[in-house]
């Protein structure tokens, strides 16, 4: 019989960060006496001058969220044909490719970081190919020095898939720099939010636009309509709730790194859990805290660690499992070739993190995970 008692309450994956509720009303108040409740006003104008400095980025778009900036700046950016990217991700990356009609072609991922391996995206390459879009999985920066040597190397553009990277540095370069452009979300489980809400960065001034026409039904002015837009934009509330958390996140972010530790030192010594590195020359923000669960070694696979955790009413999740060579609403796709992929997907999972844990909370989870494997 395991001794440890359940939590009382569950502990979920993730929480949001929170401004107190008192300054919600003032913004609302705010909000409420302009009577502009959407289409770029106040608040969205200084979210955006926020979020540049912040992010330490030229360029910046607001968006409703991150699935249809991702898939506006394809069309921004002209993109047809075959798209490299990684089948470890949410729906959203791939999903944003086949909505334009674009097909994905899944390349294998690094087993260390779970991010797509340079080192085989030029095999894939075909005269059809306009694009990689990779992904800054969990946070942890790609290769993108490799990376961009081959888009550079085979004239292709890269779009990097960075909704887990708010305030991410790599090399002290801040993440959102790099490439053609770079999505950033901003639902209510990243650490930054804006309860639902997205941004692209970039560094092409001529983005600026076509961006601007795209999320707003094409419409230049009140008599020019330029192409078939849709309606992605971010409303004043939101925005609201940008400017409000901002103040909150690098102390979320500083809570983490502790989580983050604690993990870590309770993990380091178990037999069959391996814990995600956090690469040298970055500067991380402990969006997620993934570990691997190496049945063998731990006795346990890692559905079964799943479902033992829910009964101490700890809420894991299996991101991002399955693969997207495996969704059932793409015809089907040979995943032979992505044998690192089909190994992580059966061995990831990621563990409670955020600030209103506690270092108690956090032993307490440890030592359940720890007591499944002496069990
Ligand atoms: N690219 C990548 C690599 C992504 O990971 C994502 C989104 C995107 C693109 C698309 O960006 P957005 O269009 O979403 O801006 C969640 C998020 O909804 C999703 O944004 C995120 N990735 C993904 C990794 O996680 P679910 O289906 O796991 O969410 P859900 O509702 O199960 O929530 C997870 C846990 O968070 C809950 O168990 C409890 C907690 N939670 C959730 C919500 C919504 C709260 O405490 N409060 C809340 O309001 O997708």
């Amino acid at each position: 019989m395991n001794k440890i008692k359940p939590f009382n309450k569950p502990i979920y994956i993730i929480r949001p960060i929170l401004p107190p509720v008192e300054e919600v009303y003032k913004k609302i108040r705010e909000i409420w006496n302009s009577k502009w409740l959407t289409n770029f006003g106040e608040q969205h104008k200084t979210l955006k001058l926020e979020l540049r400095k912040y992010l330490k980025v030229k360029y910046m778009s607001l968006f409703c969220n991150g699935t249809l900036a991702l898939q506006l700046v394809l069309r921004a950016l002209e993109l047809s044909g075959e798209v490299i990217t990684t089948p470890f991700t949410f729906p959203a990356t791939s999903h944003s490719l086949y909505l334009n009609n674009i097909t994905p072609i899944y390349c294998d991922i690094n087993l260390n970081d779970f991010n797509i391996n340079p080192d085989e995206i030029e095999n894939l390459i075909t005269d059809k190919t306009s694009a990689i879009m990779p992904v800054h999985v969990f946070g942890n920066p790609c290769d993108i020095e490799k990376i961009e040597k081959v888009a550079h190397d085979n004239n292709l553009k890269v779009i990097y898939d960075a909704a887990h990277c708010f305030g991410v540095e790599y090399k002290g370069k801040a993440i959102g720099t790099f490439g053609d452009a770079n999505m950033f979300s901003f639902h209510a489980t990243k650490i930054f939010h804006t309860i639902e809400g997205g941004a692209l960065t970039y560094n092409d001034e001529n983005l600026n636009e076509k961006l601007f026409l795209l999320k707003n039904f094409g419409i230049k002015s009140e008599e020019e309509v330029l192409i078939a837009g849709t309606n992605a934009k971010m409303n004043e509330l939101q925005a609201a709730i940008g400017l409000l958390n901002l103040k909150l996140v690098d102390g979320e972010i500083e809570k983490r790194k502790k989580l983050n530790e604690v993990y870590k030192n309770k993990l380091k010594d178990i037999e069959g859990i391996k814990c995600l590195e956090v690469k040298k020359d970055v500067k991380h923000n402990y969006q997620y805290f993934p570990i691997l669960i190496n049945e063998k070694k731990f006795k346990l696979n890692r559905d079964k660690v799943y479902d033992e955790m829910r009964k101490f009413n700890v809420f894991t999740r299996k991101y991002f499992y399955p693969l997207c060579t495996d969704y059932k609403c793409y015809d089907g796709y040979d995943s032979a070739k992505l044998p690192n992929a089909k190994r992580i997907v059966k061995e990831v999972l990621c563990l409670p993190i955020y600030g209103e844990l506690t270092y108690q909370n956090v032993k307490k989870i440890c030592e359940i995970l720890i007591s499944l494997k002496e069990k």
